[in-house]
């Protein structure tokens, strides 16, 4: 048994650093799916939480930004944000901890040299390192069948990779039905206009089948500020007629990814998205209307981060995760991860990494990993001087819920 808090933070520390992570949601794809798997330096570096901070100091036009190359973009994101100006953002310092998890030279600032290192690697090459060095085991995609470059790979090849599972990603029949209501009727669903009984059984189907077809562990969503079911709409429709039932039907969770203010400035594209506060009522009423449901829940504000551990601690059917998007900063990671702790103990699931480029993998985890085992050793500190004493057994089998088994037990894997 542990009673030193020296021995536990040496153990805690060592445990998280080492557990075998399932990252829970993604945007990263496994090769199967040839260009949409984004890789190297120069991905790296135009992530969009990049571009955003670029332009912080840049008085360029956005058209002729988007206009240059990936590599011309690139090279100007690296000169402004990490020659010009010392890079401490969370998303500049993730580029460092990149290069330097992959044992290249960081002090030597030199672009070319770091290119060189991935031009000498194959996608499938690249992701075996990847998933070695961040210590993931297994990641959720995001798979939309409405993007037109994913949905032919499903019809053809499909995922063979074991460590890539998927996530059925459901935004355009949400937020967009009528836009996309041409789409289903082509893939040959008898959806019309009007939410009429032929309609939402054929929108069952369309999610069915999708599910079944990629073999989802789960259904998602991200959703506006305003997302309230009941609501007199399309989208409070489609969620209590389809969504609910075939989820409850195919015993899969609903994710909810609830917040996003999409195009605040469209012009910056992916980077022009923002945030606002959401209502929690909603996700009370769902979970309390829909008991034998499952929802994963995920909130873009940090104001609405208290009230959701709240609700959590009210339904068994709501699994908490995450520190999503503007939220994974390491002063929000640890404020969150000490709310969770204290309001739901060890039952919600503290990160994802939402890597949109593979290598983001490593410096996320990283980031994620040192934060989350501090706050986890002072909380077993606590119990420790009440003379509790825990072994490292336990241990380690708290920490491999947090990370991965409380997401496969809540879906009954
Ligand atoms: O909706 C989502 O899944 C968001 O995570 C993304 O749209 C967002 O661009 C992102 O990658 C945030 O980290
Ligand atoms: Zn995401």
């Amino acid at each position: 048994m542990i009673t030193s808090k020296a021995t536990l933070k040496e153990i805690v520390e060592r445990e998280v650093n080492r557990v075998q992570i399932t990252d829970v949601h993604t945007h990263i794809y496994s090769a199967d799916f040839g260009e949409l798997l984004l890789w190297g330096i120069d991905e790296v570096l135009t992530y969009h939480y990049l571009v955003a901070e670029y332009f912080r100091y840049s008085t360029m036009a956005y058209e002729e930004f988007f206009s240059l190359s990936k590599k011309q973009q690139a090279e100007l994101i690296w000169d402004t944000l990490f020659i010009k100006h010392s890079p401490i953002s969370e998303a500049q310092r993730g580029v460092l901890t990149i290069l330097a998890q992959l044992g290249l030279d960081v002090s030597s600032r030199n672009l070319e040299e770091y290119r060189s290192f991935f031009a000498g690697l194959t996608p499938q090459e690249y992701i075996d390192k990847v998933f070695e060095i961040s210590g993931v085991k297994e990641v959720v995609m995001t798979n939309d069948p409405f993007d037109p470059l994913e949905n032919p790979i499903w019809e053809v090849v499909g995922n063979n990779d074991a460590r890539f599972k998927a996530a059925l990603r459901i935004d355009p029949l949400l937020n967009q039905y009528q836009q996309i209501l041409p789409q289903l009727q082509a893939w040959g669903y008898r959806v019309d206009k009007g939410l009429n009984k032929q309609t939402l059984e054929e929108i069952k189907r369309f999610l069915r089948d999708w599910v079944l077809k990629t073999k989802a562990l789960y259904m998602a969503c991200s959703l506006p500020p305003g997302y309230r079911v009941p609501e007199n709409s399309e989208r409070a429709m489609i969620v209590e007629h389809c969504i609910i039932p075939v989820c409850k039907e195919l015993n899969i969770p609903f994710a909810m990814m609830i917040g996003v203010k999409k195009h605040v400035n469209n012009e910056l594209g992916l980077a022009g998205d923002s945030l606002g506060n959401a209502d929690i009522e909603t996700i009370e009423y769902l979970c309390r209307t829909y008991p034998k449901n499952k929802f994963m829940v995920t909130m873009l504000s940090k104001e609405n981060q208290h009230e959701l551990a709240v609700t959590a601690r009210k339904f068994r059917n709501l699994m908490v995760f995450g520190c999503w998007w503007f939220l994974n900063n390491p002063s929000i990671v640890e404020e969150m991860t000490r709310i969770r702790l204290e309001t739901l103990g060890l039952s919600f699931i503290p990160q994802h990494s939402d890597a949109r480029v593979l290598d983001q993998l490593i410096y996320k985890w990283v980031h994620s990993r040192r934060i989350i085992a501090n706050v986890l050793t002072e909380k077993y500190a606590d119990i420790l001087d009440n003379h509790w004493t825990v072994s490292e057994e336990e241990i380690i089998r708290d920490v491999e819920n947090l990370f991965s088994n409380n997401f496969w037990c809540f879906l009954g894997k």
